[in-house]
């Protein structure tokens, strides 16, 4: 069966502060929404790329021509058995480098569509096996100590189960001990987003008294190797993110001990049938994973929550409640914190994100349709 049709937005969808990391600021989710069309049935899909090429390679304008010039043309010339959709939108694109983020938006959109046309949500056809998860929050780099602690209070008071703070040289311990100093007990975790050196290590296991879940990718985005080395010289659990690219990033860390703790981004190692294969990896190799997120609006979410209601999602996810992130978001059914600090599963066919079409036609900055010939 052919794809009748494919649809591509650039939005802009401002958060509701800039979030700020060791390296680049985002004003708002700079995103490509994808919708698919075929025999009646809708699917829509997010590649939550940034502005720039600060977390990895990928911008909107990469994302945006090479889905234009590549990926779509390549997807609407395939002949799709239905049943097996998500794994043929990874054979199409299994001769493509990089672009990830790019190629994932395209095959969440076709997880929804095969949901909508199973009428099978996608925790079920991923094999999830829980009804709610664990929600954290990512607290980007604040002006003081007092502007954080506010911010950590205000989660924790909203429910969140465990907070990540971003550091980065001259923003590390002493915001963690702050936090410590008034949350003795929390779960508590830094992501550096690649802002320190190997010559650091020492620096770094000033981090050890603190009892923190896990560092995040302290080191360069593209290194495994002085990873492992860290490891070994710190005490914190050392938690890769952008080096993990690939099933293959993910075997090599593990097998030179490069990490303890594995942060899974669906939208990062192009899409959910490998963040899948790393989750199982991850699970053999006794090595917990989360699932970390990239801003997204209410459908890429959506991807995110059902893939973490996998069995070895051990620890609270960068997945919060929308209103966190926005003041009005694309989807009419936002998630929203329950007591306790968790998110609901969706149990809705497909990724059970229901598109607000009016207001995304709002916040469009640019349209392609492209149909089947
Ligand atoms: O490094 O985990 C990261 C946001 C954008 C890009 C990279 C990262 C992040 C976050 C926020 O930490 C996660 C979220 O709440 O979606
Ligand atoms: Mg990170």
């Amino acid at each position: 069966m052919k794809i009748d049709r494919v649809e591509i937005r650039k939005i802009f969808l401002p958060y509701l502060k800039p979030f700020i990391t060791s390296g680049w600021t985002e004003d708002g989710n700079c995103g490509i929404i994808i919708r698919i069309d075929m025999d009646g049935l809708t699917g829509w899909g997010e590649a939550p790329v940034g502005k720039g090429p600060f977390y990895n390679e990928e911008t909107t304008g990469t994302a945006w021509s090479v889905m234009k010039e590549i990926l779509i043309p390549l997807l609407l010339k395939n002949d799709f058995t239905v049943d097996s959709m998500p794994e043929e939108v990874n054979d199409i694109y299994s001769r493509v480098r990089g672009n990830k983020i790019a190629v994932s938006g395209l095959e969440f959109a076709a997880w929804d569509l095969l949901g909508k046309i199973k009428k099978a949500s996608l925790s079920r056809m991923l094999g999830g096996t829980r009804k709610k998860i664990e929600a954290g929050v990512s607290i980007g780099i604040q002006e003081n100590i007092p502007a954080l602690l506010n911010s950590v209070e205000d989660y924790l008071a909203e429910g969140y189960r465990r907070i990540k703070i971003k550091i980065k040289p001259n923003w590390d311990i002493e915001p963690v001990k702050e936090i410590r100093k008034n949350w003795e007990n929390i779960l508590l975790q830094v992501d550096a987003n690649s802002a320190y050196e190997l010559d650091d290590a020492k620096y770094l296991s000033g981090l050890d008294e603190y009892n923190l879940l896990l560092i995040e990718q302290p080191l360069a985005h593209d290194d495994l190797y002085e990873h492992s080395v860290l490891q070994k010289n710190i005490k914190t659990p050392v938690c890769l993110d952008e080096s993990i690219t690939s099933t293959l990033h993910a075997k090599s860390a593990i097998a030179m001990k490069a990490c303890r703790v594995i942060n899974i981004k669906p939208s990062r190692v192009g899409g959910l049938l490998a963040a899948r294969e790393i989750h199982n990896i991850s699970e053999k190799n006794n090595i917990p994973v989360w699932c970390g997120g990239m801003l997204e609006t209410g459908i890429g979410r959506a991807f995110n929550v059902a893939l973490a209601s996998l069995p070895n999602f051990k620890l609270p996810g960068d997945i919060s409640a929308n209103k966190r992130y926005f003041q009005n978001d694309i989807v009419q059914n936002p998630f929203e914190l329950n007591t306790g600090g968790t998110l609901n599963v969706p149990d809705e066919p497909g990724s059970g994100a229901v598109i607000d079409e009016k207001f995304l036609e709002k916040i469009t900055l640019e349209k392609l349709v492209f149909f089947q010939n």
